[in-house]
């Protein structure tokens, strides 16, 4: 047979929660339906290549198992009975629901729950409109960027760093805590090119030998939770050996007298005791950054989702501050821009509407506040309402067993606006179909580069699939809120709005011609050569901890997280992490598989097939000792939860050390419970987040 040939080529960009947001190509068939997406080459971050999970969209644009129908549950919750329903008893009947809950309780007894399944500021951001101009409960969102973005802006005061693309100018990448391969690829493009043009050195940080790190010209294999050690080593090297540039200490940092004296017994063997590397390897990577200007750091979430993560990232990035790498090109540091794009989003958001005495409730501790507990509900009302937008808590969130039964409780209405029936969406009350970003209007910035880039609708949706801007508009005016500000207008006018208010004039339609605006600031803004975003402009090696304004801060109303007053003056190992113990052997870090994008993508057969099955990594004298074949069934697990998934026996890891990737749909698990029913949601400190990669677990085979 024939393939029916490209007709049209259009453009727009991933939505996805990657930091990359690549500019993508898109192939539009005559018969109106999806080919091949491709990266934009003229685009310099993206520079014509994306992952092949995206490339292969059309395999979830034109699911077989797509939503198409609202859906109401029938029998008992999670028993999978439905009927189909029209879209007006849908939004009805989440509107009394929500009335209902308001009349009992109070409007915090509403907790609209998203994330970033769509990184979309008009369908990601638009719920919370609807959460302002009715009081309903707000959401501290701290699953993701909380300990990466506390260590980042305790130490820089702003959320910036070196030119992404300059990545490429570097004689020294070092890809920190990042599995680059598998999660923002393109950060690989620009390395290879560094490799390729300039015979710059790769280094890779992990905890096993993922697909990054087999790239590396120097692999560093270290326990987890263990960077900061290493860190202080790297700084202990290069007051020791003269590689620390005093000038440039001098100039831009806080205190480097005080750092210096700190670190005179964080020597390279006393980090080679706590991270299990070498003395050797942690001193070659010190000579490599101590002879290499251009050493550019590019520091990733994964290290940081550790008990001791916002820690660990602060310890890192104070590295290339103590070398000065800073001041060159193609050095330096980087973790994200979030802080450059300036984009004023208040009228999508209904800032006008916010009223700061509404409780905040913690996006990973929806467990706990769904089953009531007092203190994470802030001594409030019970949650009786939620409507659930581009997330998937049931599978992604930690503490899984809290979380479904909390989900399932009686008194709770739950509706999922989806686009597969994920494992939140069979715990629901309520199913309504959403569209994809080819469907829609929408327009992404990308933390991990520089350009703010547009989406425009491409194709028409399914006739009966909505976007969450019609579900949000539709439903304020059901609830009454309909003329407050923000509403009543076009995806597009919100687009254009928001640009002209940001200081770009040509609102949406130059942005439909001109694709994407870079945003990357100068040389010298970027590297902080101008100072740091302080008072001072300096460096803090010696962070406030408790009273850094980070973006990320916890609302006042549930203050300081974790245990905050054991966090180190200087960067320093701390052993706040969830250690093993007898009773606990293992330590277990659930790390992204590459095929899938949190829980997205669990569903389309490419990715399925290339990922095999739900495995868990065991190291060859683990698996002796345990009696442990490949393939062997075994149950992980600790006060948590438990586990059950095939053992599959490789070196890449460490000895103690499992790793699992996923994340796995949770019915893709033998006994129906996903990774997360292992994790914790207890708050990382100071300001939250959840630690993913820091669990200590059993295992029985
Ligand atoms: N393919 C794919 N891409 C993704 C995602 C996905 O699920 N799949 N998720 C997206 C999202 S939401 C985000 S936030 C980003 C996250 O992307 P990254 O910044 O890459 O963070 P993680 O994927 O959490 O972890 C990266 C690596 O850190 C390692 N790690 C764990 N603990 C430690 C430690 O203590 N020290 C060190 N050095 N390394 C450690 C993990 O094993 C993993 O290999 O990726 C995005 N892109
Ligand atoms: N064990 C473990 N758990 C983790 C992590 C880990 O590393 N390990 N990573 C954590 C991190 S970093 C993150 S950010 C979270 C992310 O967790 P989630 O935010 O839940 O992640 P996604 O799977 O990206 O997106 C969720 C859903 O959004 C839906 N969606 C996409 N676009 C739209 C849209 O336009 N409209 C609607 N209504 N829905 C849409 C998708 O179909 C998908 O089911 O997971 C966390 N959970
Ligand atoms: S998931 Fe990330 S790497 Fe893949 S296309 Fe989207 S932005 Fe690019
Ligand atoms: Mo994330």
């Amino acid at each position: 047979m024939n393939k029916p040939l490209p007709i049209a080529i259009g453009h727009s960009a991933c939505p996805h929660d990657c930091p990359s947001t690549c500019a993508l190509d898109v192939e539009i068939l005559p018969d109106g339906r999806i080919g091949r997406l491709r990266g934009a080459a003229e685009n310099d971050y993206t520079a014509g290549v994306i992952c092949a999970k995206v490339a292969r969209y059309a395999e979830r644009v034109h699911h077989a198992n797509r939503l198409l129908k609202p859906l109401q549950r029938t029998g008992e919750k999670g028993s999978g009975g439905w009927r189909e329903i029209g879209w007006d008893d849908a939004l009805d009947l989440i509107a009394e629901k929500f009335l209902a809950a308001e009349v009992a309780y109070g409007p915090e007894a509403v907790w609209p729950y998203q994330y970033a399944g769509t990184m979309g500021l008009v369908q990601r951001d638009g719920i919370h409109r609807l959460r302002h101009a009715k009081r309903y409960s707000g959401q501290f969102d701290s699953i993701c960027t909380n300990m990466a973005w506390t260590g980042w802006f305790v130490g820089a005061g702003a959320m910036r760093g070196a030119d992404p693309r300059e990545i490429a100018k570097s004689d020294c990448v070092v890809i920190w805590g990042t599995n680059a391969v598998a999660t923002q690829v393109n950060v690989m493009t620009h390395a290879a090119k560094a490799r390729k043009e300039r015979g710059a050195k790769i280094v890779v940080i992990d905890i096993y030998d993922n697909a990054t790190m087999k790239q590396a010209d120097l692999a560093l294999k270290l326990r987890p939770g263990t960077d900061a050690a290493l860190a202080c080593a790297l700084m202990h090297v290069a007051f020791r050996d003269g590689t620390a540039d005093r000038d440039y200490l001098s100039r831009y940092t806080d205190d480097p007298a005080g750092l210096e004296a700190h670190l005179q017994s964080r020597t390279p063997e006393w980090a080679a005791g706590i991270t299990g590397l070498s003395t050797d390897e942690i001193e070659a990577f010190a000579a490599l950054i101590g002879r290499t200007p251009r050493s550019y750091f590019r520091l990733g979430y994964g290290f940081t989702r550790q008990r001791n993560g916002a820690v660990a990232m602060h310890a890192a990035m104070s590295v290339p501050a103590v070398f000065g790498h800073w001041r060159h090109k193609g050095g330096g540091a980087f973790h994200s821009n979030s802080d450059i794009f300036g984009l004023d989003k208040s009228e999508i958001m209904g800032a006008a509407d916010r009223d700061s005495s509404v409780r905040y409730l913690d996006q990973s501790r929806i467990g706990a506040v769904l089953t009531g507990d007092r203190a994470a509900l802030s001594d409030g009302p019970p949650v009786t309402a939620m409507l659930v937008q581009n997330t998937n808590p049931a599978n992604v969130c930690p503490e899984q067993r809290l979380v479904k039964q909390g989900l399932m409780r009686d008194e709770l209405f739950v509706v999922v606006h989806e686009q597969f029936m994920t494992d939140t969406a069979k715990l629901a009350d309520l199913v309504i179909p959403a569209t994809m970003f080819l469907e829609h209007d929408d327009i992404y910035r990308g933390g991990g580069q520089n350009h703010i880039t547009l989406g425009p609708k491409l194709v028409d949706p399914p006739a009966t699939v909505r976007t969450n801007h019609f579900v949000v508009e539709e439903l304020a005016k059901r609830l009454g809120v309909a003329d407050r500000p923000g509403f009543g207008l076009s995806e597009r006018q919100l687009i254009d709005n928001m640009l002209k208010v940001s200081g770009e004039p040509g609102g949406f339609d130059a942005l439909k011609t001109g694709r994407w605006i870079d945003k990357q600031p100068d040389f010298e803004t970027a590297h902080f050569l101008k100072g740091f975003g302080w008072p001072d402009g300096k460096f803090r090696f010696k962070p406030d901890w408790a009273g850094s304004m980070a973006p990320n801060r916890p609302p006042e109303s549930l203050g300081l997280q974790g245990p905050h007053r054991d966090l180190p003056g200087f960067p320093d190992h701390a052993e706040l992490i969830e250690a093993a113990d007898p009773a606990h052997p293992y330590r277990l870090a659930t790390s992204p598989a590459r095929q899938f994008l949190n829980s997205t993508f669990a569903e389309t057969p490419g990715s399925r097939q290339r990922e095999g099955g739900p495995e868990l990594m065991v190291h060859p004298a683990d698996a002796a000792r345990e009696g442990l074949a490949d393939g062997t069934v075994v149950t992980i697990g600790n006060q948590r939860g438990e586990v059950r998934l095939a053992v599959k026996i490789t070196g890449t890891v460490k000895p103690g050390v499992l790793v699992h990737e996923g994340l796995w749909a949770n019915s893709d698990f033998l006994d129906g419970e996903g990774i997360n029913a292992l994790t914790g949601a207890d708050p990382v400190a100071p300001f939250g987040g959840a630690a993913f990669h820091d669990n200590r677990v059993w295992l029985r085979a």
